[in-house]
């Protein structure tokens, strides 16, 4: 059985976050994904998760292409996350291309092309404006 493990946040899950899942997934047979907990984002990543990470975490597990959600809790534990579960690929967008290379002595380093479009922030920016009346949709 190929194992391949992920890492993010995975915030306002879109569909860019889906074609990254689905990518990866198709890489092997098994598909851990590292979630980043709320105190790894605000500590380490200075994000503000609008989703806790057990909301974050329970749509991941909806998601036909996840077999296994586990926490992100700091940078270092990408090496002893590969070790533990035995790690064939590790996965991640190529927005991080060069970053992870030193794990190539432990797997596969795999960096696939991001949605272009779609991002969080973006989400974050676009709801900001109300539609035509002003209002909000409830
Ligand atoms: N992604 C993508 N296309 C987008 C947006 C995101 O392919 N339009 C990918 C990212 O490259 C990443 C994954 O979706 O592989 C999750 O994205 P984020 O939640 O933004 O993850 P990030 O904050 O980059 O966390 O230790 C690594 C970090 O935890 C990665």
């Amino acid at each position: 059985m190929k194992k391949i493990i992920t890492y993010g946040t995975y915030d306002l899950l879109h569909y860019g976050h889906i074609n990254l899942l689905r990518r990866a997934k198709a890489l092997g047979d098994y598909l851990i994904v590292a979630l980043s907990t709320d105190e790894f984002n605000w500590n380490e990543k200075q994000k503000k998760c609008y989703f806790s990470y057990e909301k974050r975490k329970s749509l991941l597990e909806a998601i036909r292409y996840v077999d296994l959600v586990i926490p992100e809790e700091s940078w270092e534990q990408k090496r002893s996350d590969i070790k533990e579960f035995k790690v064939d690929t590790f996965v991640i967008g190529d927005d991080w291309k060069g970053k992870f290379d030193d794990l190539k002595d432990l797997c596969e380093v795999v960096y696939l092309p991001r949605t272009p479009e779609i991002s969080t922030t973006q989400i974050k920016t676009d709801l900001k404006m109300t539609d035509k009346t002003g209002g909000n949709d409830d």
